[in-house]
């Protein structure tokens, strides 16, 4: 490497959790088995590049705060060059393994399709060539369909044909690129496929169109050879009032609807399902019984606060309701956790990179152990086994493979005693979660 953009800071070790220097992993040792793999193997980490390279903390009320030296603020080729190097340089010494990009993130958009086409190839091949220097591989690619004013009404969704070509050249060429740089996965993330007031807007027309967009772009990406999975991101609103991929169960819905569903799997993101009403796991869980969870954006949202904050995901409980869903469905395939989040406004400094992912890579790697621990210790299992044992009855099987008619089961009832169910026992089962976390026995 000739020139660094971080000078001052070697590539970030495990120390452990004596560890005094906040330039050091605390939880998070790449190589420790945990379950039978690495941790590295385990959680997949992956950096974006929007909010880490793109984003300069500006917010509704002030000026962007974010120093970022290699940065000239122009729109030149070369400048987006240098961009990725500082990015793969962090991406390196932060011993992060994937990344993930918008099109118009990576390169800048021109006069015409053909330039922006153009604009982007010089920087896959720039990215492709650093790609292979470090190791560093590509988790998703997606497209832009929602900052440009053309796509103020929708992309797919827009009422205008327009929009809907547009998007398509846009994403027929981000698809490719994601293939020439082997991005494990796709994503599309309807930012603006919602509308804001039903006074201007044909709402079942609308879905119909999203719903075209998908059939086209997933058989353009098998005939182009993508082998890797297409993932929907669910998200209520913002920057729509009303998404129409709003959370897990409605998107698997649209997906069912419209003749999609095995076609595409989901990207579900923290800061998304709680401003859908949801808690993270309960969205991870809607998805992984539908045999549908791809990958996850990793954040965290804001107590309170009604919007996407995006912030690095630092609560020890999200992390291990997180990765004991994960751990549960048997692990990623193609999927990891991808940082989709931003540091606060006021950490403007090149080093709070570092910090920002530090801390969300810990709080995983706590969470990845402390979920092991759950499993490994088995109460919360044999509770929930013991609580559906009926089931497991004759009669409990007959009924759940469909051989007893209602009238059957209204007859069986008469037979009964009533009786008072057992508890659920939620206290008791907060304070072991507590005494497990909180446990710092080594597996
Ligand atoms: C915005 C989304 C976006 C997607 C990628 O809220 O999280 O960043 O992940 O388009
Ligand atoms: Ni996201
Ligand atoms: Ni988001």
């Amino acid at each position: 490497m000739t020139i660094q953009h971080f000078p001052d800071i070697h590539q970030i070790q495990f120390a452990g959790n004596g560890s005094a220097n906040p330039l050091s992993f605390h939880q998070y040792d790449r190589n420790e088995n945990v379950e039978g793999r690495s941790m590295r193997d385990h959680l997949r980490f992956a950096a974006c590049y929007w909010h880490t390279m793109r984003n300069g903390l500006a917010d509704p009320f002030g000026a962007p705060t974010a120093q970022m030296p290699w940065d000239d603020g122009s729109h030149s080729i070369d400048n987006a060059k240098r961009r990725a190097d500082a990015f793969f340089e962090f991406l390196e010494k932060c011993q992060i393994d994937f990344w993930c990009f918008h099109d118009r993130d990576l390169a800048p958009e021109g006069a015409s399709i053909a330039e922006s086409e153009q604009n982007l190839d010089a920087l896959v091949n720039h990215v492709s060539a650093l790609q292979q220097r470090t190791g560093v591989k590509l988790l998703w690619g997606t497209a832009n369909l929602f900052s440009h004013p053309r796509y103020m009404h929708g992309a797919a969704t827009g009422p205008s044909t327009n929009s809907f070509l547009f998007a398509a050249a846009q994403v027929r060429k981000a698809l490719e690129v994601t293939l020439a740089l082997k991005g494990e996965s796709y994503v599309f993330w309807g930012g603006r496929e919602g509308y804001t007031t039903l006074l201007n807007t044909d709402l079942a027309r609308e879905r119909e169109h999203l719903a075209r967009f998908l059939h086209l772009a997933a058989d353009h990406a098998q005939q182009v050879g993508f082998k890797g999975a297409l993932l929907i991101e669910p998200k209520p609103h913002e920057p729509s009032t009303h998404q129409y991929d709003s959370d897990a169960e409605a998107t698997l819905n649209f997906l069912r609807e419209f003749g999609l569903f095995g076609k595409f799997k989901l990207n579900i993101e923290t800061n998304h399902a709680t401003l859908a009403g949801h808690s993270m796991e309960h969205e991870l869980s809607v998805a992984i019984a539908a045999k549908s969870l791809g990958s996850i954006d990793a954040n965290m949202g804001t107590p309170g606060l009604g919007w996407d904050t995006d912030r690095f995901p630092t609560d020890l409980y999200l992390t291990t309701h997180i990765m004991l869903a994960v751990l549960g469905m048997g692990g990623f395939s193609g999927g990891g956790l991808n940082f989709d989040a931003k540091r606060r406004r006021e950490s403007c400094e090149p080093i709070d990179l570092f910090y920002a992912h530090i801390a969300g890579m810990d709080a995983f790697a706590f969470g990845l152990k402390a979920a092991a621990r759950i499993r490994c210790d088995g109460r919360f299992a044999r509770f929930i086994q013991e609580r559906y044992s009926s089931w497991s009855t004759p009669i409990g099987i007959e009924i759940a493979s469909g051989k007893r008619t209602l009238a059957q089961c209204a007859q069986m009832a008469t037979q009964l005693t009533d009786s008072i169910p057992a508890s659920g026992r939620q206290e008791m089962l907060e304070a072991l979660l507590n005494e497990i976390i909180l446990s710092q026995r080594s597996m």
